[in-house]
């Protein structure tokens, strides 16, 4: 059953990206809970001006508009509870997945299956009423396509899979959808709550295939290697570095062994950010 937040869900053939129909809305004082979305986006974007792959009718292309009452510093928060709803949406299809750190879906060898953008609108327009800021959450999920690697574009053979590649058989949008909303509706109040957060934080972690492996960490200008150890409340990644602990508040990192543990160890000492 959908609960009281997700009532408004606007479904379009094509639009240019669910995202960006929703960050729109929310400047004109759209309230929380309305959901986009599109079969086809002629523009799905990931961060950094990246593009999200998806054919027409194939996967699940959803945004949700969100107002939580959430602390500036803990908004990574609101990905991992979109993050979240869709992993549960799809252990109810019959898939274990896990977050690779900071934004992706993934199954354990590291393919991608979805992918979470969140992007902010602070200000509202002048004649909008006065609401709390908005927090846009877009995911792709990778539903029926790749149905094999030969759909895949090059770059992405071996990096991406789908719902349907995994299970075997086609995934129905509509159910995955429901469930999706379902699953969210408790994190979205949780967002709220000190105790809720922690809750999500916990739930994160101990989601989180990144914590445990060996990874890669490219920052601008610079990259390492170690081995990924913590993930804090602020939703930074601590890399052990030969010994020293580094603080990651953003970048990519690629995966170059798998996680020895899925569940990740206790917190370590507070190292320095970068
Ligand atoms: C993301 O960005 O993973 C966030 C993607 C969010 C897409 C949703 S769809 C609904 C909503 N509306 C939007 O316009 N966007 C959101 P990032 O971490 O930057 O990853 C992007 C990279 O993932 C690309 O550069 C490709 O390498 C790869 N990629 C693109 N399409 C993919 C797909 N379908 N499956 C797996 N990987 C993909």
């Amino acid at each position: 059953m959908l609960g009281p937040r997700f009532t408004d869900v606007r479904r379009f053939d094509e639009l240019d990206s669910t995202n960006r129909y929703l960050v729109d809305e929310a400047r004109s004082g759209a309230p929380e809970g309305l959901v986009a979305v599109a079969d086809h986006q002629s523009a799905g974007r990931g961060r950094l001006g990246r593009r999200w792959e998806a054919p027409a009718g194939s996967n699940l292309l959803v945004s949700v508009l969100l107002r939580p009452d959430l602390p500036s510093g803990q908004r990574h928060l609101a990905t991992a509870a979109v993050a979240l709803a869709a992993a549960d949406a799809a252990t109810d299809a019959g898939i274990e997945l896990w977050v690779k750190w900071p934004n992706d879906l993934v199954v354990p060898d590291g393919r991608k299956v979805a992918g979470v953008l969140a992007e902010a609108e602070l200000g509202g327009s002048s004649g909008a009423p006065r609401v709390r800021p908005a927090v846009v959450v877009g995911i792709g999920i990778n539903l029926n396509w790749p149905a094999t690697d030969a759909d895949l574009p090059e770059d992405l053979v071996g990096a991406a899979t789908s719902l349907r590649q995994q299970l075997g058989h086609p995934v129905d949008r509509e159910p995955l959808l429901s469930a999706f909303l379902a699953h969210l509706e408790p994190r979205v109040a949780a967002l709220s709550e000190p105790e809720g957060r922690l809750g999500l934080h916990a739930e994160l972690r101990s989601r989180c295939i990144t914590i445990g492996a060996d990874v890669h960490v490219q920052l601008p200008g610079t990259a390492f290697e170690g081995t990924a150890v913590e993930l804090t409340p602020e939703g930074h990644l601590v890399v052990n570095d030969r010994g020293r602990l580094r603080t990651i508040v953003a970048g990519d990192v690629v995966h170059l062994r798998p996680s020895s543990r899925i569940v990740p160890p206790g917190p370590g000492r507070l190292p320095s950010q970068e």
